[in-house]
């Protein structure tokens, strides 16, 4: 497909990158990805950046009472409902350089190749970068597109609180980014997300192009097991209350439920509190948050109930207590049939080797899918690593989907 007046539409690659790379620059990590941790100083400073580059683009910026930032490109058709492009500018502490940011700056591509191209469209075009989306600082992932989507209140997030128990609400205000606008008052005519993999298929398939047709759901169960603390030396095994010995019995045991579970379903533990994390003090408590994936609902819910009755078991033999409270959940979403088809006919005309692909990771799509039709679109990445400093994509990767994204929502965005 070529724009009206017959130019290739093709996104710029270098500048693509070089937007990436400069991006990488802010809230570096210690390995040569990212921590660019959502309301810290460097997440301020990449919002900022991100501003002056649209603002440059001639977008005009809203901003939520969540910090999201919106990006707006006018469309010819002021009554049209604006295609939203979105992902996050944020990252995990040892974070790489392309997961969320790629889709955020693509979006900004895109914008800035219909400006090279003097294209406009009905609809107007909004980049969206969403606040928290990993759920890293403050549980749980996805948390202002949740709110946007009604999932959770406002007063909700506000109080999540970090491991140094400072709260969502505090921490926004103080980095200057909490907006005046509500909360999901926006409306959408159509979601976009471009995302790396964040997983070893497109790459291990040789396909440039993943159609992201389903997400799969999630649960974030936090345990809170309470034993005894005692002296790790002087204290006869018979007699411990050893929460410790129970966390690790439920780890072992939410790898056994999610090997039973196969095809398609995946568990583990990410973090682990022990109080008083004393070497030679037995823990009084163990905190911590199961985290279990799979596209399936009825296996979602099975894989819960399992894993909370065999915890509870665990911890009644050990004489330990045991609670737990779901702190992050959605159901498996599937994607806008329609929108798919265009990401479809995008990579046909384009040439590019794609598949079908559900996505492993959550995304701001899984929320924005609640309001409107929404779909995303993966490249492949190295070794299929992410969440990790070392995630890499090639140059060509991210131009090549960018390329599908370009003419997915201009297809949706109509000239
Ligand atoms: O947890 C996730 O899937 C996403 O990275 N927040
Ligand atoms: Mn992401
Ligand atoms: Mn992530
Ligand atoms: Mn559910």
């Amino acid at each position: 497909m070529t724009a009206p007046h017959g130019a290739n539409l093709g996104v710029n690659g270098d500048r693509l990158w070089q937007s990436l790379m400069d991006m990488a620059q802010i809230g570096p990590g210690v390995a040569g990805g990212n921590n660019r941790q959502t309301l810290t100083d460097a997440d301020a400073e990449g919002r900022r950046l991100f501003q002056r580059w649209c603002e440059e683009a001639g977008l005009t910026m809203g901003v939520d009472r969540m910090g999201t930032m919106f990006m707006t490109r006018p469309g010819t058709d002021p009554e049209a409902l604006p295609v939203y492009i979105g992902s996050h500018l944020d990252t995990q502490p040892t974070g790489g350089k392309f997961d969320g940011v790629l889709g955020v700056l693509a979006g900004l591509e895109v914008v800035r190749r219909l400006n090279d191209l003097g294209v406009k469209t009905k609809h107007p075009i909004t980049v969206t970068n969403w606040s928290n989306e990993e759920g890293a600082r403050f549980a749980p992932a996805m948390l202002a597109s949740g709110v946007f989507a009604g999932v959770h209140s406002l007063d909700y997030a506000y109080a999540r609180k970090d491991p140094e128990g400072k709260t969502y609400g505090e921490e926004l205000k103080r980095i200057g980014w909490l907006g005046e606008e509500e909360v999901g008052a926006r409306k959408m005519h159509a979601y976009f997300e471009y995302h790396i993999e964040q997983g070893p298929i497109l790459e291990a398939e040789n396909k440039q192009i993943g159609v992201v047709t389903h997400c799969q759901g999630l649960w974030w169960l936090e345990f809170t097991l309470t034993g005894k603390e005692a002296h790790t030396g002087s204290t006869p095994m018979d007699l411990r209350v050893n929460a410790g010995l129970a966390f690790a019995r439920i780890v072992e045991m939410v790898q056994s439920v999610a090997m039973s579970e196969q095809p398609g379903a995946v568990g583990g533990v990410g973090q682990v509190f022990f109080s008083p994390n004393s070497r030679n003090v037995l823990p009084g408590s163990v905190v911590f948050t199961v985290d279990i994936r799979t596209p399936s609902q009825e296996k979602l819910d099975r894989m819960r109930a399992r894993i909370e009755a065999e915890a509870a078991t665990i911890c009644a033999d050990l004489g330990v207590g045991c609670a737990v409270e779901a702190v992050g959940h959605f159901d498996p979403v599937t994607f806008d049939p329609v929108l798919v088809g265009r990401v479809r006919d995008a990579v046909t005309r384009l040439g590019y080797s794609h598949r079908d692909i559900i996505s492993g990771a959550g995304h701001d799509a899984c929320w924005a899918a609640k309001l409107a039709p929404a779909t995303m679109i993966f490249c492949p990445c190295v070794g299929g690593l992410s969440h990790n400093e070392a995630e890499d994509i090639s140059k060509e990767w991210a131009a090549q989907g960018c390329d599908v994204l370009l003419h997915a929502v201009l297809e949706t965005a109509e000239v």
